[in-house]
C-alpha cells in the first residue's frame, strides 16, 4: 500500500509500532512494524487503547492503515509461549479493551486492509466502523490450526459481520478469503485497486468528519447496541437518539441549508 506524506500535520513520535500523521480533521494510525508483519505485541495493543482512548480532542475521523505488504499477521506469536490460563484471560481481556476503546470510542474509524488480514488483524478490522480492502487483501484465522481460540473479540463481531457459519468454516477448515470473497461476504465495505486504499479511505474519512457530530455518535453508539436488543428497546432506543439529534443546533442548521437550497442533494451512484 502507499505511504503518505503528511500535508498538514506533524508526525508524532512512535509509541508501540505506532505512528500518527495529522491531515486536518484527520488522524492517519499506521502499524508500522512492516518487518514483522506489523504483528500485534502487547506495546502496540496498549499503544491502540491509549490512542482511542483518547484521541487528540480536534481528531473527527481516524484511518487505521498497515505499514509494508501487509495490514496485519495478527498475535504476536512470540509472546505467546509461557503463558499461564489466568495470564492468557487477562491477556484477551487487555485486547478487548484496546477494541472496545476503538469500537465504541469518540471517532469513527475507517480501516484500510491490504495483504495478510489475519487472526489478531483480522479481529482489529473488526473493530474499526468502515472497511476499505485493496485487491490484495485475503483474510484468514489461523487460531484453528495454531491450537489457539479468538482472543480479540473475535468471536464477538465477525458473526454480527459475516455470520457464525463463515467463521466456523474459517476456524475450522483454515479458508482463506480473497478480497473479493470478503467484499462478496461484507468484510469490506469497499473495494479498491492495488495502493488505492489509502486514499480512499481518507475521501470517506473526510465525508464522515463532514456529518454532525451526535449523528456519528448515534451511528457508532447507538446503532449496534439497538441492533443487539430486541424490537421493543430497540425502537425505543432509536426514538430517544433521534429525538435528541434533531434537537441539536447542528441537525437545524443542516435542514435550513437543505430547504433553501443551500445543501447538496443525494446523487444517484455513477455507474461503473
Ligand atoms: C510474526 C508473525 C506473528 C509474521 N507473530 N511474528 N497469526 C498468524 O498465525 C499469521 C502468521 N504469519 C504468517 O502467516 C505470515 O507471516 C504472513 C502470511 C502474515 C506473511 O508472510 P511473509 O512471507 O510475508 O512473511 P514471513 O517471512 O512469514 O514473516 C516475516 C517475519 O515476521 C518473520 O520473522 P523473522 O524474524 O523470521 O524475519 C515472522 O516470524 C514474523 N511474523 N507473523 C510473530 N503473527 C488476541 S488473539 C489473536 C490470535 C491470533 O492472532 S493467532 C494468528 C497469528
Amino acid at each position: 500500500m502507499r505511504e503518505r506524506k503528511s500535508r498538514n500535520g506533524t508526525t508524532e513520535a512512535p509509541k508501540g509500532h505506532l505512528r500518527v500523521q495529522r491531515d486536518g480533521e484527520i488522524a492517519l494510525l499506521c502499524l508500522d512494524r512492516a518487518h514483522k508483519r506489523n504483528a500485534l505485541d502487547d506495546g502496540a495493543v496498549l499503544g491502540l487503547e491509549r490512542f482511542f482512548a483518547r484521541p487528540p480532542e480536534d481528531v473527527r475521523a481516524v484511518v487505521l492503515h498497515g505499514a509494508g505488504a501487509h495490514f496485519c499477521a495478527g498475535l504476536d506469536l512470540s509472546e505467546l509461549t509461557a503463558r499461564s490460563a489466568a495470564e492468557g484471560l487477562a491477556h484477551s481481556r487487555m485486547w478487548h479493551r484496546a477494541f472496545d476503546h476503538i469500537q465504541f470510542g469518540s471517532v469513527p474509524v475507517v480501516a484500510v486492509l491490504h495483504g495478510a488480514v489475519v487472526g489478531g488483524g483480522l479481529e482489529l478490522a473488526c473493530a474499526a466502523h468502515i472497511r476499505v480492502a485493496e485487491r490484495s487483501a485475503y483474510y484468514a484465522l489461523p487460531e484453528g490450526q495454531r491450537g489457539l481460540f479468538v482472543g480479540g473479540g473475535g468471536s464477538v463481531r465477525l458473526p454480527r459481520i459475516i455470520g457464525v457459519a463463515r467463521m466456523t468454516d474459517m476456524m475450522l477448515t483454515g479458508r482463506v478469503y480473497s478480497a473479493e470473497e470478503g467484499q462478496h461476504a461484507g468484510l469490506s465495505h469497499y473495494l479498491t485497486a492495488a495502493g488505492e486504499g489509502l486514499d480512499k479511505a481518507i475521501e470517506l474519512a473526510r465525508a464522515i468528519a463532514a456529518n454532525a457530530p451526535l449523528s456519528n455518535f448515534a451511528v457508532m453508539h447507538a446503532l449496534p447496541r439497538i441492533a443487539d436488543s430486541g424490537q421493543e428497546p430497540g425502537l425505543l432506543i432509536e426514538a430517544l437518539m433521534a429525538g435528541i439529534a434533531q434537537s441539536e443546533p447542528a441537525a437545524k442548521d443542516r435542514l435550513q441549508a437543505f430547504l433553501q437550497k443551500r445543501a447538496g442533494k443525494v446523487e444517484k451512484p455513477r455507474r461503473r
